[in-house]
């Protein structure tokens, strides 16, 4: 049973970005819009509410970035950090503090909680054998160590995760692993490390889990239900860099915090820094806190800061931890290294003074139970057929409608003219004020917006049945239309606040009423704006969106990724030199066989591969190959490829693969086949 308690405070968090990269919409839509939404509702409200955020400045990614840029990673942070902020405080992402985890306050805090599990005797010290540059002299951090994928054969992975197929890898997996920072050999060292045994807590985390927390959402209990049942195993808390919170106890030089260890506590040491009171956010029963987070960072607020926190003691725990899915551009997983993003600060130049589109867009689309799709038609539609067509449409008409009909001011309601029709908006305006207060309190902000859009539709039907205009000689009618049409309007500008916060001002100030107004307890009332006020001159919300600009924004990703392209192909060559030489004899060794696919399956619970059956003539072959995230299995039927054939067979998921088929990229960085000319006939040798 999950405690029954009547929250008093929120503290509300939103993940770290890393200081390496700019924000782009899909970080957006991951968590910094809907916890915006979240905060921005509590806080009209009027609840006690905290909304925390930070830069994540530590990291293996960005030691790397500093050494390509050849500066130091505090440099690169800085920067970052500059820019990370300057585009949520322009697109009104409304934190309370936008702090960073280089701080001292922070590290001081780190610190504290470091020592505090050690000096517990919660920590397990272990030494293990590490890779270590003895040029460089440094123990490589797994992105370091690059080497070739055993799953999908890239020769450009990295120790940590493969980044062609995605698959996460140890070291040890990759096949030739190199060092990344000099042709050195690798050497194997030993190396201590303090590990945070999440075993201990496994019962503890079931729990808490899946039986105090079931109304999570369930691709977070999902995914912390498989990390549960394959068995939690310790983690080390500490790595080799000069560059993180240095490991605060005797006997550890140059080691410094897992940056995942450090980086959940600075949503701790930001509200430290925010207020004087923050222990009563983090040691309060009675607070509720929430993480919002994309998916990839699931287990690390579910399953390990969690622990983390238990074992300290003292703290809260999260209440909830709504993680959304992610959200593609284009049809294409966004990748920075690729430079397939939309970035914000480049749609806040792009167009001026419309944060409220996006934010209308990204949370009508939200990937918050699977993935989803931004595309810029459909940012088109949404914004000429929903916010223009529908929403302004609607505020405009009552407007234009006000100073026509009724001089400019706020007309009267006249009792003994009111009709069936103005009663039903009126229990339409009650009605969607409770649906959209129980869909963000549940974090279902795409069913909230549509709530709000819902009732602007109500508004527009309600004119068209109401037709003012055609009572030239009914004045109480007219007016009792129009004043509930600028209630309602009013009424609009509350429900909006949380999501189109620019757009509620604006009809504030077209209504002459004060922002106050947004307070949340004012919604369902028809009485917000006063008989016999005047009105501004009517001002249109929303422009239409053009073809044009769209068709600009689309070239423009697609030039972005291709410049991106070109520019790693020239400093590729330098990080991923030529192979070393081999003889004539070695190559010979390899027989290339021309190939054609015949049949193809996606293999069942596997993501990446597809299954292919290959003719090469004068016999037929079952080849594995990992590019189902590239392909539908139906259109690569009939294709001619190029096969490996005379590979050591290999099994996968239960399947023997007898060679591999060659892949290579096109400028896009999308998977091609490496394809004979059609007229090569099947079973060729390729030499
Ligand atoms: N910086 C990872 C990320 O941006 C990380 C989040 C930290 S939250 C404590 O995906
Ligand atoms: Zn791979």
């Amino acid at each position: 049973m999950s405690k029954e308690i009547t929250f008093n405070r929120y503290l509300v968090t939103a993940a770290l970005p890393y200081a390496n990269g700019p924000l782009h919409i899909g970080h957006l839509a991951g968590c910094f819009l809907p916890s915006d939404i979240y905060v921005r509702y509590l806080r009209a409200q009027e609840r006690d509410v905290k909304f925390v955020c930070g830069a994540d400045e530590h990291g293996v990614p960005i030691t790397i970035r500093a050494m390509k840029e050849d500066t130091s990673p505090q440099d690169v942070v800085d920067r970052y950090y500059d820019l990370l902020k300057g585009s949520f405080d322009e697109f009104g992402i409304s934190f309370d503090i936008f702090s960073r985890t280089s701080n001292k306050g922070h590290h001081d805090t780190a610190q504290e909680f470091f020592k505090k599990l050690h000096n517990d005797g919660v920590f397990e010290e272990k030494e293990s054998e590490q890779y270590f540059d003895e040029e460089k002299q440094q123990f490589l951090a797994d992105r370091y160590i690059t080497g070739t994928c055993p799953k999908c054969s890239n020769e450009n992975a990295y120790g940590d995760q493969c980044e062609n197929c995605g698959s996460a890898l140890s070291p040890e997996e990759l096949i030739n692993p190199t060092s990344a920072l000099s042709d050195a050999p690798l050497v194997k060292k030993k190396t201590k490390h303090w590990y945070f045994p999440l075993a201990t807590y496994e019962d503890w985390l079931k729990k808490w889990l899946l039986e105090d927390h079931k109304d999570w959402k369930s691709n977070v209990t999902g995914q912390c239900k498989s990390w549960l049942d394959q068995g939690l195993r310790s983690r080390a808390m500490t790595r080799d860099s000069k560059w993180g919170v240095p490991v605060p106890i005797e006997n550890a030089e140059g080691k410094v915090m897992y940056v995942w260890f450090d980086a959940p506590i600075g949503y701790i040491s930001a509200t430290k820094e925010l207020t004087p009171s923050w222990e009563d956010y983090w040691k309060k029963d009675d607070t509720k806190l929430v993480h919002f987070i994309g998916k990839d960072n699931i287990v690390f607020h579910c399953i390990i800061f969690p622990a983390m926190l238990q074992a300290h003691g003292g703290y809260v725990l999260p209440e909830n931890v709504p993680a959304n899915e992610f959200l593609n551009i284009e049809g294409q997983k966004v990748s920075t290294s690729r430079n397939w993003a939309v970035w914000v600060h480049e749609y806040l130049k792009d167009f001026p003074g419309q944060q409220d589109v996006m934010r209308y867009v990204l949370c009508a689309n939200a990937p918050e139970t699977k993935d989803n799709d931004f595309t810029w038609k459909d940012f088109q539609d949404r914004n000429n057929n929903e916010l223009v067509a529908i929403f302004g449409n609607f505020v405009n008409r009552v407007m234009v409608l006000s100073h026509k009909l009724c001089g400019g001011k706020i007309p009267s309601f006249h009792m003994d003219s009111k009709d069936a029709l103005d009663d039903q908006l009126y229990e339409k305006i009650v009605l969607a004020k409770k649906k959209v207060e129980e869909a963000i309190e549940k974090y279902k902000f795409r069913e909230a917006i549509f709530n709000v859009i819902d009732l602007a539709r109500e508004g527009n039907k309600y004119l068209q049945e109401k037709e003012p205009w055609k009572q030239k000689d009914n004045q109480p009618y007219i007016d009792n239309c129009l004043h509930l049409g600028l209630q309602l309007m009013a009424n609009l500008a509350i429900l909006a606040n949380p999501f189109l916060p620019n757009t509620s001002k604006k009809i504030c100030s077209q209504l002459k009423v004060v922002d106050k107004m947004l307070e949340w307890k004012n919604a369902g009332s028809l009485k917000l704006v006063k008989t016999g006020y005047s009105l501004r001159a009517p001002e249109l919300l929303f422009a239409k969106i053009e073809d044009e600009q769209i068709e600009e924004q689309v070239q423009k990703l697609k030039a972005n990724a291709m410049e991106s392209k070109e520019e790693k192909g020239s400093s590729e060559a330098i990080n991923t030199p030529i192979g070393g030489e081999i003889q004539f004899d070695d190559f010979t060794k390899i027989d290339l066989r021309v190939a054609q696919v015949i049949e193809a399956t996606k293999v069942p619970k596997a993501d990446k591969l597809l299954q292919l059956t290959l003719d090469l003539g004068f016999e037929k072959r079952t080849v594995l190959s990992g590019i189902a995230e590239h392909f539908k299995a139906e259109d690569v039927i009939g294709k001619r490829v190029a096969l490996v054939a005379n590979l050591a067979p290999r099994k996968m998921r239960g399947i023997l693969s007898e060679g591999m088929v060659l892949m290579s990229e096109d400028a896009e960085g999308n998977l091609v086949f490496v394809s004979p000319d059609t007229e090569a006939s099947l079973g060729a040798k390729i030499s």
